[in-house]
């Protein structure tokens, strides 16, 4: 790509077509919106900055309206971003619906599922013309390109597509060598808002250098050509920041990069740069900024250092309490390593979440109550909500093809699945995950501690000394601990009866009781915490344009 670095692409570019048919536009991308999407907002970026007009459509809209949006645009492609693999239905009944319209343009699929099992997508969606694989900005544009001007498109780089009933792939699409050259992404519609700061997600890097085997990121980036990981130069991720902030009003920065870069002494170079970078632009104070990271890169100095250039969240992917169990998950880390990161960032101030497995295809009745036990010993003190999930086994991941050897592969592409080898575990686990569903799922207790924290956070480092700011922590973290300790006790316990084949414990009902009494309480001391400082974060987050009012009845 020949294109100048740093070109904004922030203004709106979407904007009328062609005079006689001012609703025309050349592609209509359609994806899951929530909070933003990076990966269609550089396809977008790239094609809007070679002049072609795009539409982005949010794929919650459903199947009728959608379809509206397409009919009005009348595009020569669209482009479907699957994020998620568990949509794929729901994308195919989209698809449907455009066809059943007459909608005759090209339909291409891209993202990780599609990219990694391509013939699967082409079998369930037989709607698409083609499937476009790993890093699609130049796919997108040379199809585009070659449609516009009638010619055959098959031999686009990148592309997988049905002839007859045989699978084609045509030449594969090198990975984008330097990503200085990509445009700033597009991004269409509202950003996130915390207390009326207003949040933008960002990369900084793309690839992973490692192989945890319930992951497909590290599959996607090698079975492309090219470079795995790169790094985008710290004057360009500030210089996006910065004009984020100037344009958009953007207060907290959310890295969404696999694996933030900070790996060795380069990436401590290239992360002491961005902050001297931060401070030289004047940025520090004025915004935040959230990073994902594996623990070992937690240490005590150079935290404290991105602190004070406004780091306050760190995502970890700690993911299991046994050093089995990370084994298995071939984390390449210990629990000791996991464990050590957590009480730096205590120690340092900083907010923490994390991921963790507490299901794993190596499970047992030991291993749940062991990794229970580490969850306790991480945030049983209440310094964030407890979480935990179950491993499923997603397209293109080495843990996939493992348990299809083994005969243990089960489900679909909606509910990737396996047996444990305790088969107990199987009913253990689908007992434990209803009646725990509303505690830890979606907008649950867990959360909502977890977006009260955010919001503390927030409100301390861009809003200044807060009222009573001491005493709600204290409380937030009592009632945070006593949620924790409940659902530990919970796990622990049912457990132990289904080991023992006895009745378990676990009633949904009891457990949704629990779940509201919870949430009203911390609902109480949020909301009188929040209206002890209205004024003052009102005032702070003026600067951010603030689009409403920033009491909200419910926490998020
Ligand atoms: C940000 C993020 C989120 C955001 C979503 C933001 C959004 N709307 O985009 C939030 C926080 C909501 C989220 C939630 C979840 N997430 Co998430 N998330 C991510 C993350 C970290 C970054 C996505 C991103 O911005 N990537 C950067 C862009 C540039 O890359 P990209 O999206 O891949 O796009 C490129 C290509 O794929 C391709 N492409 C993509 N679409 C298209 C379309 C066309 C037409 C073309 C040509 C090309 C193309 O070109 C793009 C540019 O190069 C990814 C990991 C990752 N690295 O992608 C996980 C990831 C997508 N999440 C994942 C999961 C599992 C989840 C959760 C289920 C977690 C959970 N247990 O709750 C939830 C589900 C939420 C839901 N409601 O269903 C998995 C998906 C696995 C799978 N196979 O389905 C991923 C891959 C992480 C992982 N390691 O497994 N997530």
């Amino acid at each position: 790509m020949t294109e100048v670095s740093f070109r904004p692409t922030l203004t709106p570019r979407c904007g009328p077509g062609p005079p006689n048919n001012p609703g025309h536009r050349d592609v209509v991308l359609i994806g899951f919106l929530d909070q933003g999407n990076l990966g269609m907002g550089y396809l977008a970026a790239v094609l809007l900055q070679r002049g072609w007009s795009v539409d982005i459509v949010d794929f919650r809209d459903g199947p009728a309206r959608i379809a509206d949006q397409v009919e009005r645009a009348n595009p020569l492609v669209v482009g479907f971003s699957l994020i998620f693999q568990y949509f794929l239905p729901a994308y195919r009944d989209v698809a449907l619906e455009l066809r059943a319209r007459g909608i005759e343009a090209h339909f291409t699929m891209g993202g990780h599922y599609p990219s990694l099992c391509h013939d699967e997508v082409l079998e369930t969606v037989p709607e698409l013309d083609s499937v476009a694989r790993f890093e699609g900005e130049m796919t997108m544009l040379e199809l585009v390109e070659c449609l516009a001007a009638g010619r055959n498109w098959h031999g686009v780089a990148g592309l997988a597509y049905l002839d007859g009933a045989a699978v084609m792939e045509s030449p594969p699409r090198p990975l984008v060598h330097d990503l200085d050259e990509l445009p700033f992404p597009y991004r269409s519609g509202d950003p996130e808002e915390v207390l009326g700061f207003r949040a933008f997600p960002l990369l900084a890097s793309r690839g992973c250098a490692r192989r945890c085997s319930f992951c497909s990121i590290h599959t996607f980036y090698r079975e492309a050509p090219g470079k795995v990981v790169r790094v985008r130069s710290p004057q360009c991720v500030v210089a996006e920041m910065g004009e984020l902030h100037d344009e958009r009003g953007a207060r907290v920065f959310l890295f969404q990069d696999d694996d933030f870069p900070l790996w060795g002494r380069a990436g401590k170079r290239w992360v002491l740069e961005l902050v001297d970078q931060l401070h030289a632009l004047d940025m520090v104070g004025r915004m935040i900024w959230k990073i994902s990271c594996r623990a070992e890169y937690v240490e005590a100095e150079l935290f404290a250092t991105l602190r004070d250039a406004g780091l306050y969240l760190v995502y970890m992917g700690l993911e299991s309490g046994t050093d089995e169990g990370l084994e298995v998950l071939h984390k390449q880390i210990s629990v000791d390593t996991n464990r050590r990161a957590v009480e730096l960032l205590k120690q340092l101030g900083i907010m923490f979440e994390y991921g963790f497995m507490l299901f794993d295809p190596s499970s047992t009745f030991a291993s749940i109550r062991q990794n229970v036990g580490f969850l306790r010993s991480i945030v049983g003190d209440g310094s964030a909500g407890a979480t935990f999930c179950r491993m499923l086994p997603y397209g293109g991941t080495p843990i996939r093809d493992q348990l299809r050897a083994e005969g243990r592969l089960k489900g679909d592409v909606v509910r990737p699945d396996y047996d444990f080898l305790d088969r107990r575990l199987n009913d253990y686990h689908s007992q434990l995950d209803k009646a725990t569903a509303a505690w830890i799922h979606g907008h649950g207790v867990s959360h909502q501690l977890n977006w009260a924290w955010n919001e503390l956070a927030i409100a301390e480092r861009l809003a200044g000394p807060l009222d009573e700011a001491e005493s709600y922590r204290e409380a937030l973290q009592a009632l945070t601990a006593r949620c924790n300790q409940e659902l530990f006790q919970l796990v622990e316990q049912s457990s132990l009866e289904a080991e023992a084949d006895r009745r378990t414990t676990i009633g949904g009902g009891p457990v949704a009781m629990a779940c509201e009494k919870h949430l009203a309480e911390l609902l109480d001391l949020r909301n009188n915490f929040l209206a002890d400082n209205q004024v003052r974060l009102l005032g702070a987050a003026a600067g951010a344009e603030v689009s409403g009012p920033i009491m909200q009845p419910q926490i998020f």
